[in-house]
């Protein structure tokens, strides 16, 4: 059966966002893979990889939504999974701009292996060992601000310092979202743990799946589109 027919209450913004996120994630998947064909050598991959974070999390969001909907609870497992193969992704992504700039194939290994950290100590946090959220987190922030070191002042820097201006306004986006984009996901993160821990006065802030479809729909989608209109730049 391709579609369940469980009723969305028109309150019940949390399954709307997952709904709606399933729809976006699946629109923005057939928009990368039609555009290949129309796009220049250089740029095909990036493309196709964009394609495929969103198809992935189209997946992924099609599930979370039944979850929710027939549970009412986050489908925290269900989401770890989707960020453990799109994360990594979005690094080939980050890789493959600054292969332009002459990146070595160690610099994503680096991203991947400060991603997966990030990702696996989070889980713990939010699934494993809930009592200790705020170490977790602590952990998996320092990975994840050793990826914005490596983006801001690292090799990616670096090497794009010496490059095209087109290359250097890749790079430049791909910072921002790395430190604005990415930012979303820790303070979902406290929200949704926040019961017990320093940061207890963020407890019903908002709903942490709320924030977390709004930052996948910023960096899988809104990474992607800009991906695309530098594949389209002329300079
Ligand atoms: C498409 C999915 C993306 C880009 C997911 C990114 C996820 C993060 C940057 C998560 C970061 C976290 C922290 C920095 C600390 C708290 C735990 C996490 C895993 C939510």
């Amino acid at each position: 059966m391709l579609l369940t027919i469980l009723p969305i209450a028109t309150n019940n913004y949390v399954a709307f966002t997952f709904f709606i996120g399933t729809m976006a994630m699946m629109a923005a998947s057939v928009f990368f893979f039609f555009e290949l064909s129309n796009t220049s050598p250089e740029w095909r991959t990036s493309i196709l990889v964009s394609g495929l974070i969103t198809f992935i999390a189209a997946v992924h969001y099609y599930y979370m939504r039944d979850y929710n909907l027939s549970t009412g609870e986050s489908p925290i497992f269900f989401r770890y999974v989707d960020w453990i193969l799109t994360v990594p992704l979005m690094c080939v992504e980050f890789y493959l701009i600054t292969k332009k700039a002459g990146a070595k194939i160690n610099l994503l290994w680096k991203l991947i292996f400060g991603s997966v950290i990030m990702l696996v100590t989070g889980y713990f946090g939010e699934a494993v060992d809930k009592n200790h959220a705020a170490i977790w987190g602590l952990i998996s922030g320092l990975a994840y601000f050793y990826i914005v070191y490596e983006v801001w002042m690292g090799d990616v820097a670096k090497l794009s310092k010496g490059s095209t201006p087109a290359v250097q306004k890749a790079v430049g986006s791909l910072l921002k979202f790395v430190v604005i984009g990415w930012a979303i996901y820790p303070l979902g993160y406290m929200i949704g743990t926040a019961d017990g821990q320093w940061y207890s006065f963020m407890a019903g802030w908002a709903s942490m799946d709320i924030v977390y479809n709004i930052g996948d729909a910023v960096n899988k989608i809104g990474f992607g589109l800009v991906i695309y209109s530098l594949s389209r730049s002329k300079d």
